[in-house]
């Protein structure tokens, strides 16, 4: 489809959720060799296995969240997503949660909490967390706004009701970007696209806090924008190993070593690689290729999946891997009503 499709929203929201479901199989391993990534991706399309229905997690748990909020509002609210998060953990906390985010979304089922903003910043001795659980959910917020400035502005906040620290919601500003200019078809020009990220990113690390931030943990000057420009490097390399990438780019559960990851998986996996089947669409390759990094599997696979999914769009993913994942077929449903919010907006409505 043509930019910002309906395709291109159903392939983006049911990709991660699918990155969540058939990464979660594979979270915290060090190593995971590829036999077994396909393996495990094959058992999906077996349907005569009946191997069962493989369950979302807090990834998706919290972009659902994201995504009633903003459709229910038509616009950002953070006392109603803030609601929402505490309200999807205490019916269902055994999603594998963060260890420090859980203290967040208690404190915000509070009824007397007067600033919803307040317990992020109380995480990690007041500096807030760098963990990528911001990042995780900011897809649908370029689902959600046509205006680049709504989806930075709104990523952000919709990032800070948990992660405070300049490391944690700039990876959900980097991570609703990519999947901005993902929709817009802006991955037919790779090298454009990873640029456009760059020059985007200097503009939002700009910042007091970022300096702050990244001088306490030691980090670059621009956090992001370093890890953009190996993204770049590795892009440009005729051969790189899943070794080189785990050592330039990380696969952990921070946002600094798990978004630019995502996005160098979507870049990676553009072309056909010798290593997955003729027959893997790009979907299909991004995920496979996410997994086999190891680390934060179900992470890294989600938001690498949601700005594959706006590239590629649904018609690539396949339906056997659609019907295994829980909650897939409600992110397609929840894609056509974005879909319609955004153009409607696009439109001054
Ligand atoms: O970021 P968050 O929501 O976790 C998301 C991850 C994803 O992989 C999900 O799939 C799920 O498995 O969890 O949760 P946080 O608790 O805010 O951050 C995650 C972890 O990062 C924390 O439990 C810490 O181990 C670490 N971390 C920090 N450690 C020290 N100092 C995050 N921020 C800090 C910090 O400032
Ligand atoms: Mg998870
Ligand atoms: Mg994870």
């Amino acid at each position: 489809g043509g930019p910002a499709s309906l395709s291109r929203f159903r392939g983006s929201l049911v990709a991660a959720v699918l990155g969540d479901c058939v990464g979660g199989e594979f979270e915290g391993a060090e190593d995971v060799p590829v036999e077994n990534v396909l393996q495990h991706l094959n058992s999906l399309d077996d349907e005569s296995k009946g191997s069962g229905i493989l369950e979302y997690s807090d990834d998706t748990a919290m972009a659902r969240c994201v995504v009633q909020s903003l459709l229910t509002r038509a616009s950002f609210d953070e006392q109603d997503m803030a609601r929402r998060f505490a309200k999807e953990y205490s019916s269902s906390p055994g999603r594998g949660y963060g260890s420090g985010v859980i203290q967040v979304l208690k404190k915000l089922s509070s009824p007397q909490l007067s600033d919803v903003y307040q317990p992020a910043r109380d995480q990690f001795n007041g500096r807030g967390s760098f963990g990528n659980g911001g990042a995780m959910r900011a897809a649908p917020f370029a689902l959600a706004f046509p205006d680049l400035a709504d989806v930075k502005r709104f990523a952000r906040l919709g990032a800070m009701l948990t992660h405070s620290c300049s490391l944690g919601y700039n990876g959900a500003v980097l991570q609703a970007l990519a999947v901005h200019l993902s929709l817009h078809g802006a991955l037919n020009l790779p090298q454009q696209f990873i640029d456009r990220l760059i020059a985007e990113m200097e503009e939002v690390e700009c910042d007091e806090a970022v300096q702050n931030d990244a001088r306490i943990l030691k980090e670059a000057e621009k956090p992001f924008c370093e890890r953009l420009h190996r993204v770049r490097d590795l892009m440009n390399r005729s051969k790189v190993s899943i070794e080189e990438v785990i050592s330039e780019l990380g696969n952990g559960i921070a946002a600094l070593h798990s978004v630019p990851t995502a996005v160098f998986c979507v870049l990676h996996c553009l072309q056909p690689r010798e290593i997955f089947p003729n027959s893997y669409g790009g979907v299909e390759r991004t995920i496979a290729y996410s997994l086999a990094l190891g680390g934060d599997t179900d992470t890294i696979a989600c938001m690498a999946g949601a700005i594959a999914g706006a590239h590629y769009g649904l018609e690539t993913i396949p339906q056997s891997w659609i019907r295994c994942c829980e909650g897939a077929e409600d992110a397609d449903v929840s894609a056509e009503r974005l879909h319609m919010l955004y153009h409607q907006s696009s439109q001054g409505g």
